[in-house]
């Protein structure tokens, strides 16, 4: 079982700056606790400030053996129809997932993009929410 892990813009510098938005964990610190959670899976965990590079990691999943996709797309979520547009060409579960609740911040991160290409959304669990991100793309699996 291989499942992708997309990382936008900013996330790489998680753990050093607004804890009280974003928790004190740091990227690192995430990819370990799914590894922990989850021995049997291999992981792929991917940061990336470009939107290219992000489409480029989506593309190859199409034809790599990628299992599933969770991503949390950082700012691209509010903004990327690249993204959206990579993403209704990839056909595996695809779980979007946001540390805070982009429903309770200003108004542009009401609006998700990226997420009208995925089975869902999993937002405002902090880094639970990679955790379960990871069990809801698992239970899109077990019903396929
Ligand atoms: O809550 C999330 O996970 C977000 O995807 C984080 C994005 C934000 O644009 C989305 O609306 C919600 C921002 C990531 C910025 O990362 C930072 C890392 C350290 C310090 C400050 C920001």
């Amino acid at each position: 079982m291989k499942i992708l892990v997309l990382n936008g813009p900013n996330l790489n510098l998680l753990g050093k700056r607004d804890p009280e938005v974003y928790g004190s964990d740091t990227l690192s610190g995430i990819e370990q606790k799914l590894k922990e959670n989850f021995p049997g899976i291999e992981f792929n965990f991917v940061q990336s400030n470009h939107e290219g590079e992000l489409i480029d990691a989506i593309q190859n999943a199409r034809t790599d053996s990628t299992d599933a996709l969770v991503a949390n797309w950082g700012g691209f979520t509010h903004s990327s129809v690249a993204i959206h547009d990579a993403l209704e060409l990839l056909d595996i579960p695809k779980v979007e997932v946001h540390l805070s609740n982009i429903h309770a911040r200003e108004e542009f991160r009401e609006r998700s993009i990226t997420g009208k290409a995925m089975n869902g959304i999993i937002t405002g669990f902090g880094v639970d929410s990679y955790l379960l991100g990871v069990e809801a793309a698992l239970k899109i699996l077990a019903k396929k």
